[in-house]
């Protein structure tokens, strides 16, 4: 009976970090999942001084744009939408976001370091996975 509990307990432990595999953490400016009928254009659009919204859809296998510009220290909401199962991360940024078909998931984050920055799909989805790739260049 004890041994039977230390099991359950374990499993739930390990269910809970898999529920949770795949959200962002919390100083990313947070992880909001929405219903969206009509899809955007994949775009990088200025919304207000230093503060940019990038449309970016993940397919098979790829992301659009593949590459983004932004000058230091600008805020940079990502509106992620897929065609299949695919996720998005940025590995400096704390974001790693799963974004479901005909959902739009937003993960926001400020740049304050210069360089290159890559995305990536954060979830295994076929053979290509590993070439899902794209850039950020922030631009000092
Ligand atoms: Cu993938």
């Amino acid at each position: 009976m004890r041994l039977l509990t230390v099991l359950l307990l374990s499993t739930s432990v390990v269910a809970v970090g898999l529920l949770g595999f795949g959200r962002q953490g919390p100083d990313s400016g947070g992880a909001i999942a929405a219903e969206s009928d009509q899809e955007e254009e994949p775009a990088v659009r200025e919304v207000a001084p230093g503060e940019y919204e990038v449309v970016l859809r993940a397919n098979t296998w790829g992301f659009d744009p593949g590459e983004i510009r932004v000058p230091l220290g600008s805020q940079v909401t990502f509106r992620v939408t897929a065609d299949d199962p695919h996720g998005f991360g940025i590995a400096e940024t704390g974001i790693a976001i799963w974004v479901d078909p005909g959902s739009e998931t937003v993960a926001s984050h400020r740049f304050t370091e210069p360089g290159e920055f890559f995305y990536y799909c954060t979830r295994y989805c076929g053979s290509s996975h590993y070439m899902m790739l794209g850039k950020i260049i922030v631009e000092q």
